[in-house]
Protein backbone atom coordinates (compact mmCIF):
# COMPACT_ATOMS: atom_id res chain seq x y z
CA UNK A 1 0.00 0.00 0.00
CA UNK A 2 1.80 3.41 -0.85
CA UNK A 3 1.91 6.46 1.24
CA UNK A 4 -0.89 8.57 -0.76
CA UNK A 5 -3.22 5.49 0.73
CA UNK A 6 -2.28 5.45 3.96
CA UNK A 7 -2.84 9.43 4.35
CA UNK A 8 -3.13 10.47 7.56
CA UNK A 9 -5.13 13.06 7.20
CA UNK A 10 -8.38 10.99 6.05
CA UNK A 11 -10.47 8.45 8.46
CA UNK A 12 -10.19 4.94 7.75
CA UNK A 13 -13.18 2.82 7.85
CA UNK A 14 -13.03 -0.95 8.01
CA UNK A 15 -16.13 -2.94 6.92
CA UNK A 16 -16.60 -6.93 5.65
CA UNK A 17 -15.06 -7.52 2.17
CA UNK A 18 -17.47 -9.81 1.38
CA UNK A 19 -20.33 -11.80 3.14
CA UNK A 20 -23.32 -10.81 5.08
CA UNK A 21 -22.41 -7.71 6.00
CA UNK A 22 -21.25 -6.39 2.53
CA UNK A 23 -24.45 -5.04 1.03
CA UNK A 24 -25.77 -3.20 4.06
CA UNK A 25 -22.47 -1.22 4.20
CA UNK A 26 -22.69 -0.81 0.56
CA UNK A 27 -26.33 0.44 0.62
CA UNK A 28 -25.77 2.24 3.79
CA UNK A 29 -22.54 4.60 2.53
CA UNK A 30 -24.92 5.02 -0.93
CA UNK A 31 -28.01 6.26 0.82
CA UNK A 32 -25.44 8.62 2.69
CA UNK A 33 -24.59 9.90 -0.79
CA UNK A 34 -20.87 8.31 -0.82
CA UNK A 35 -19.92 6.06 -3.39
CA UNK A 36 -16.67 3.62 -3.50
CA UNK A 37 -14.01 3.31 -5.87
CA UNK A 38 -12.19 0.36 -5.27
CA UNK A 39 -8.01 -0.67 -5.53
CA UNK A 40 -6.85 -2.65 -7.85
CA UNK A 41 -5.94 -5.50 -4.87
CA UNK A 42 -9.78 -4.89 -3.81
CA UNK A 43 -8.94 -4.73 -0.21
CA UNK A 44 -8.75 -1.28 0.10
CA UNK A 45 -10.60 1.64 -1.22
CA UNK A 46 -11.95 5.72 -1.18
CA UNK A 47 -14.97 7.12 -1.04
CA UNK A 48 -14.79 9.90 -3.39
CA UNK A 49 -16.90 12.42 -1.78
CA UNK A 50 -15.06 12.42 2.26
CA UNK A 51 -11.86 11.95 2.73
CA UNK A 52 -12.26 8.44 3.67
CA UNK A 53 -10.46 5.56 2.94
CA UNK A 54 -11.85 1.67 3.20
CA UNK A 55 -10.20 -0.78 4.20
CA UNK A 56 -11.95 -4.13 3.29
CA UNK A 57 -11.41 -7.10 5.31
CA UNK A 58 -12.87 -10.79 7.26
CA UNK A 59 -15.90 -8.95 9.40
CA UNK A 60 -13.19 -11.09 12.45
CA UNK A 61 -10.70 -8.78 11.83
CA UNK A 62 -12.76 -5.29 12.31
CA UNK A 63 -12.67 -5.08 15.98
CA UNK A 64 -8.92 -5.65 16.21
CA UNK A 65 -8.16 -3.33 13.48
CA UNK A 66 -9.72 -0.44 15.12
CA UNK A 67 -8.50 -1.75 18.86
CA UNK A 68 -5.20 -1.43 17.28
CA UNK A 69 -5.57 2.26 15.86
CA UNK A 70 -4.81 0.29 12.17
CA UNK A 71 -8.68 2.12 11.49
CA UNK A 72 -10.19 4.58 13.02
CA UNK A 73 -13.76 3.50 12.73
CA UNK A 74 -15.60 0.17 11.46
CA UNK A 75 -18.79 -1.99 10.96
CA UNK A 76 -19.18 -5.09 12.19
CA UNK A 77 -21.92 -7.29 14.14
CA UNK A 78 -22.62 -6.86 17.62
CA UNK A 79 -21.84 -10.31 18.03
CA UNK A 80 -18.17 -10.16 16.40
CA UNK A 81 -17.75 -7.26 18.81
CA UNK A 82 -18.70 -8.85 21.77
CA UNK A 83 -16.83 -12.13 21.20
CA UNK A 84 -13.99 -9.92 20.43
CA UNK A 85 -14.57 -7.99 23.98
CA UNK A 86 -15.29 -10.75 26.08
CA UNK A 87 -12.43 -13.49 25.14
CA UNK A 88 -9.39 -11.29 23.46
CA UNK A 89 -7.64 -9.51 26.46
CA UNK A 90 -6.23 -5.80 25.62
CA UNK A 91 -6.10 -2.47 27.22
CA UNK A 92 -9.40 -0.92 25.30
CA UNK A 93 -11.98 -2.63 23.31
CA UNK A 94 -13.81 -0.57 20.42
CA UNK A 95 -16.41 1.53 21.67
CA UNK A 96 -19.92 0.84 20.05
CA UNK A 97 -21.10 4.04 18.23
CA UNK A 98 -24.25 3.58 16.75
CA UNK A 99 -26.67 0.50 15.64
CA UNK A 100 -26.91 0.34 12.11
CA UNK A 101 -30.34 -1.67 12.02
CA UNK A 102 -29.26 -4.07 9.30
CA UNK A 103 -27.70 -7.61 9.06
CA UNK A 104 -30.10 -8.79 12.22
CA UNK A 105 -29.74 -12.16 13.52
CA UNK A 106 -29.78 -14.25 17.31
CA UNK A 107 -27.28 -16.02 18.88
CA UNK A 108 -29.00 -19.06 19.96
CA UNK A 109 -28.32 -22.47 21.91
CA UNK A 110 -30.00 -25.36 19.85
CA UNK A 111 -30.57 -28.82 19.75
CA UNK A 112 -31.62 -32.23 18.53
CA UNK A 113 -35.37 -31.78 17.57
CA UNK A 114 -36.49 -34.39 19.75
CA UNK A 115 -34.73 -32.87 22.99
CA UNK A 116 -37.89 -31.35 25.14
CA UNK A 117 -36.44 -28.49 26.38
CA UNK A 118 -37.31 -27.58 29.59
CA UNK A 119 -34.83 -25.12 30.73
CA UNK A 120 -30.86 -24.20 31.35
CA UNK A 121 -30.53 -27.68 33.62
CA UNK A 122 -31.39 -29.84 30.67
CA UNK A 123 -27.77 -28.55 29.11
CA UNK A 124 -25.91 -29.87 32.67
CA UNK A 125 -22.87 -32.27 31.63
CA UNK A 126 -23.52 -31.63 28.13
CA UNK A 127 -21.31 -30.06 25.06
CA UNK A 128 -21.87 -27.68 23.04
CA UNK A 129 -20.27 -26.74 19.90
CA UNK A 130 -19.83 -23.34 18.86
CA UNK A 131 -17.66 -20.36 17.09
CA UNK A 132 -18.89 -17.92 19.66
CA UNK A 133 -17.01 -19.57 23.13
CA UNK A 134 -17.03 -15.98 24.73
CA UNK A 135 -20.52 -15.21 24.83
CA UNK A 136 -21.75 -19.12 25.02
CA UNK A 137 -19.51 -19.28 28.26
CA UNK A 138 -21.15 -15.79 29.35
CA UNK A 139 -24.61 -16.74 29.17
CA UNK A 140 -23.53 -20.55 30.60
CA UNK A 141 -22.15 -18.70 33.77
CA UNK A 142 -24.68 -16.07 34.12
CA UNK A 143 -27.30 -19.14 34.39
CA UNK A 144 -25.08 -20.94 36.48
CA UNK A 145 -25.37 -23.84 33.60
CA UNK A 146 -22.72 -26.53 34.22
CA UNK A 147 -21.97 -27.38 30.37
CA UNK A 148 -18.86 -27.16 28.17
CA UNK A 149 -18.01 -25.24 25.38
CA UNK A 150 -16.45 -27.07 21.72
CA UNK A 151 -14.89 -24.22 19.58
CA UNK A 152 -16.12 -25.26 15.95
CA UNK A 153 -15.40 -22.09 12.86
CA UNK A 154 -17.66 -23.23 10.99
CA UNK A 155 -20.18 -25.85 9.85
CA UNK A 156 -21.36 -25.45 13.66
CA UNK A 157 -25.01 -27.37 12.82
CA UNK A 158 -23.39 -30.53 12.08
CA UNK A 159 -21.17 -31.30 15.57
CA UNK A 160 -24.59 -32.84 16.98
CA UNK A 161 -24.94 -35.64 13.93
CA UNK A 162 -21.07 -36.25 14.18
CA UNK A 163 -21.43 -36.35 17.69
CA UNK A 164 -18.87 -33.50 18.35
CA UNK A 165 -21.39 -32.17 20.36
CA UNK A 166 -24.88 -32.89 22.15
CA UNK A 167 -26.18 -29.24 21.19
CA UNK A 168 -24.86 -26.41 19.58
CA UNK A 169 -24.59 -22.52 19.77
CA UNK A 170 -25.00 -20.47 16.66
CA UNK A 171 -26.05 -17.29 14.53
CA UNK A 172 -29.74 -17.80 13.73
CA UNK A 173 -31.21 -15.79 11.03
CA UNK A 174 -34.26 -17.78 9.64
CA UNK A 175 -33.54 -21.27 11.01
CA UNK A 176 -33.66 -22.81 8.33
CA UNK A 177 -30.34 -24.05 8.64
CA UNK A 178 -30.99 -25.54 12.07
CA UNK A 179 -33.90 -27.10 10.97
CA UNK A 180 -32.12 -28.55 7.94
CA UNK A 181 -30.06 -30.42 10.30
CA UNK A 182 -32.43 -32.25 12.43
CA UNK A 183 -31.82 -29.07 15.19
CA UNK A 184 -34.53 -27.02 16.84
CA UNK A 185 -33.57 -23.28 18.93
CA UNK A 186 -33.76 -23.26 22.30
CA UNK A 187 -33.22 -19.67 24.02
CA UNK A 188 -31.86 -16.91 22.67
CA UNK A 189 -28.52 -16.02 24.03
CA UNK A 190 -27.90 -12.60 22.00
CA UNK A 191 -29.74 -10.16 19.66
CA UNK A 192 -27.48 -8.67 17.01
CA UNK A 193 -26.68 -6.23 14.58
CA UNK A 194 -24.99 -4.11 11.92
CA UNK A 195 -22.87 -1.43 14.37
CA UNK A 196 -20.31 1.39 14.18
CA UNK A 197 -17.62 1.09 16.06
CA UNK A 198 -14.42 3.21 17.00
CA UNK A 199 -11.71 3.23 18.51
CA UNK A 200 -12.13 5.61 21.74
CA UNK A 201 -8.33 7.54 21.93
CA UNK A 202 -9.68 10.93 20.85
CA UNK A 203 -8.80 11.54 16.60
CA UNK A 204 -7.61 14.57 15.23
CA UNK A 205 -9.29 17.78 14.93
CA UNK A 206 -8.59 17.05 11.21
CA UNK A 207 -10.11 13.50 11.58
CA UNK A 208 -13.16 14.45 14.29
CA UNK A 209 -14.14 16.65 11.93
CA UNK A 210 -14.61 13.78 8.74
CA UNK A 211 -16.21 11.73 11.86
CA UNK A 212 -18.58 13.70 12.36
CA UNK A 213 -20.01 14.75 8.88
CA UNK A 214 -20.15 10.85 8.58
CA UNK A 215 -21.93 10.12 11.35
CA UNK A 216 -23.92 13.04 10.94
CA UNK A 217 -24.94 11.80 7.60
CA UNK A 218 -25.37 8.10 9.08
CA UNK A 219 -27.70 9.96 11.28
CA UNK A 220 -29.88 11.52 8.43
CA UNK A 221 -30.23 8.21 6.91
CA UNK A 222 -31.40 6.10 9.90
CA UNK A 223 -34.15 9.05 10.88
CA UNK A 224 -35.05 8.99 7.38
CA UNK A 225 -35.79 5.28 6.72
CA UNK A 226 -39.55 5.07 8.55
CA UNK A 227 -39.96 9.27 8.60
CA UNK A 228 -42.57 10.23 6.23
CA UNK A 229 -43.66 13.73 4.36
CA UNK A 230 -47.84 14.06 4.79
CA UNK A 231 -49.50 16.40 3.14
CA UNK A 232 -53.39 16.97 2.71
CA UNK A 233 -55.74 19.80 2.41
CA UNK A 234 -57.98 20.16 5.89
CA UNK A 235 -60.60 22.53 7.62
CA UNK A 236 -58.71 25.14 9.09
CA UNK A 237 -60.63 25.05 12.61
CA UNK A 238 -58.79 21.16 12.70
CA UNK A 239 -55.63 21.71 12.45
CA UNK A 240 -54.63 21.42 16.32
CA UNK A 241 -56.13 18.05 16.24
CA UNK A 242 -54.82 16.90 13.21
CA UNK A 243 -51.49 17.91 14.30
CA UNK A 244 -51.43 16.13 17.67
CA UNK A 245 -52.68 12.66 15.47
CA UNK A 246 -49.34 12.72 13.54
CA UNK A 247 -46.72 10.92 14.86
CA UNK A 248 -43.86 12.75 16.60
CA UNK A 249 -45.16 16.21 15.08
CA UNK A 250 -44.77 19.49 16.00
CA UNK A 251 -45.40 21.84 14.16
CA UNK A 252 -46.74 20.95 11.15
CA UNK A 253 -46.41 23.89 7.89
CA UNK A 254 -50.18 25.45 7.43
CA UNK A 255 -50.65 26.76 3.82
CA UNK A 256 -53.16 28.78 2.01
CA UNK A 257 -55.39 27.47 -0.13
CA UNK A 258 -56.26 29.99 -3.80
CA UNK A 259 -60.30 30.61 -2.94
CA UNK A 260 -61.22 28.95 0.40
CA UNK A 261 -60.95 30.17 3.83
CA UNK A 262 -62.13 27.37 5.76
CA UNK A 263 -59.68 25.22 4.21
CA UNK A 264 -55.91 24.76 4.27
CA UNK A 265 -53.15 22.72 3.66
CA UNK A 266 -50.78 21.09 5.89
CA UNK A 267 -47.52 19.51 5.42
CA UNK A 268 -45.64 17.99 7.86
CA UNK A 269 -42.22 15.55 8.60
CA UNK A 270 -43.15 12.29 10.26
CA UNK A 271 -40.37 10.86 12.31
CA UNK A 272 -42.10 7.67 12.85
CA UNK A 273 -43.98 5.30 10.77
CA UNK A 274 -47.65 6.59 9.63
CA UNK A 275 -50.24 3.51 9.56
CA UNK A 276 -53.64 3.45 7.88
CA UNK A 277 -55.16 3.82 10.78
CA UNK A 278 -53.98 7.46 11.61
CA UNK A 279 -55.27 7.94 7.79
CA UNK A 280 -58.37 7.20 8.61
CA UNK A 281 -58.87 9.41 12.15
CA UNK A 282 -57.39 12.54 9.68
CA UNK A 283 -59.98 11.81 7.52
CA UNK A 284 -62.77 11.98 9.97
CA UNK A 285 -61.31 15.01 10.82
CA UNK A 286 -62.64 16.02 7.37
CA UNK A 287 -58.50 15.82 5.91
CA UNK A 288 -58.71 15.02 2.23
CA UNK A 289 -56.07 14.87 -0.77
CA UNK A 290 -53.88 13.16 1.77
CA UNK A 291 -50.09 12.09 0.18
CA UNK A 292 -47.83 9.89 2.25
CA UNK A 293 -44.13 10.19 1.07
CA UNK A 294 -41.17 8.27 1.58
CA UNK A 295 -37.96 10.55 2.25
CA UNK A 296 -34.70 9.87 0.90
CA UNK A 297 -32.42 11.95 3.25
CA UNK A 298 -33.03 14.60 6.16
CA UNK A 299 -30.53 16.65 8.27
CA UNK A 300 -31.44 17.64 11.18
O1 LIG B 1 -15.57 -14.15 5.51
P1 LIG B 1 -15.91 -13.42 6.76
O2 LIG B 1 -15.17 -13.91 7.98
O3 LIG B 1 -15.83 -11.93 6.58
O4 LIG B 1 -17.48 -13.68 6.99
P2 LIG B 1 -18.22 -14.80 7.89
O5 LIG B 1 -18.51 -15.96 7.00
O6 LIG B 1 -17.53 -15.02 9.18
O7 LIG B 1 -19.55 -14.00 8.27
P3 LIG B 1 -20.90 -13.81 7.45
O8 LIG B 1 -20.69 -12.98 6.24
O9 LIG B 1 -21.62 -15.13 7.29
O10 LIG B 1 -21.72 -12.97 8.56
C1 LIG B 1 -21.30 -11.71 8.96
C2 LIG B 1 -22.22 -11.22 10.05
O11 LIG B 1 -23.57 -11.17 9.56
C3 LIG B 1 -22.32 -12.11 11.28
O12 LIG B 1 -21.25 -11.90 12.20
C4 LIG B 1 -23.64 -11.68 11.88
O13 LIG B 1 -23.47 -10.48 12.62
C5 LIG B 1 -24.48 -11.34 10.65
N1 LIG B 1 -25.46 -12.38 10.25
C6 LIG B 1 -26.79 -12.11 9.98
C7 LIG B 1 -25.27 -13.69 10.08
C8 LIG B 1 -26.49 -14.25 9.68
N2 LIG B 1 -27.40 -13.24 9.63
C9 LIG B 1 -26.58 -15.67 9.41
N3 LIG B 1 -27.64 -16.15 9.07
N4 LIG B 1 -24.16 -14.47 10.21
C10 LIG B 1 -24.24 -15.78 9.93
N5 LIG B 1 -25.39 -16.41 9.55
C11 LIG B 1 -25.26 -17.88 9.26
C12 LIG B 1 -25.22 -18.73 10.52
O14 LIG B 1 -23.88 -18.90 10.98
C13 LIG B 1 -25.79 -20.08 10.03
O15 LIG B 1 -24.82 -20.86 9.38
O16 LIG B 1 -26.38 -18.34 8.52
C14 LIG B 1 -26.80 -19.62 8.99
C15 LIG B 1 -28.16 -19.48 9.64
O17 LIG B 1 -29.05 -18.78 8.82
P4 LIG B 1 -30.57 -19.21 8.78
O18 LIG B 1 -31.25 -18.15 7.97
O19 LIG B 1 -30.65 -20.55 8.14
O20 LIG B 1 -31.10 -19.23 10.21
ZN1 LIG C 1 -15.97 -14.09 9.85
Amino acid sequence: MSDDQFDQTRLRLAIQKSGRLSDGCIDLLKNCGLSISRGRDKLYGRIEEMPIDLLLLRDDDIPSFVADKACDIGIVGQNVAEEERLTIQRDSHPVEVKKLGFSRCRLMIAGPKEWDYSGGAMLNGRRIATSYPGLTRHYLEQNKIDATTVMMKGSVEVAPRLRIADAVCDIVSTGATLDANGLKPFVNIFDSQAILIRNETPFTDEKQKIYDAFVKRIDGVMSSRHAKYVMMNAPRDAVDQITQILPGVEAPTILELVGKTDMVAVHAVCPEAVFWDTLEELKQLGASGILVLNIEKMMA
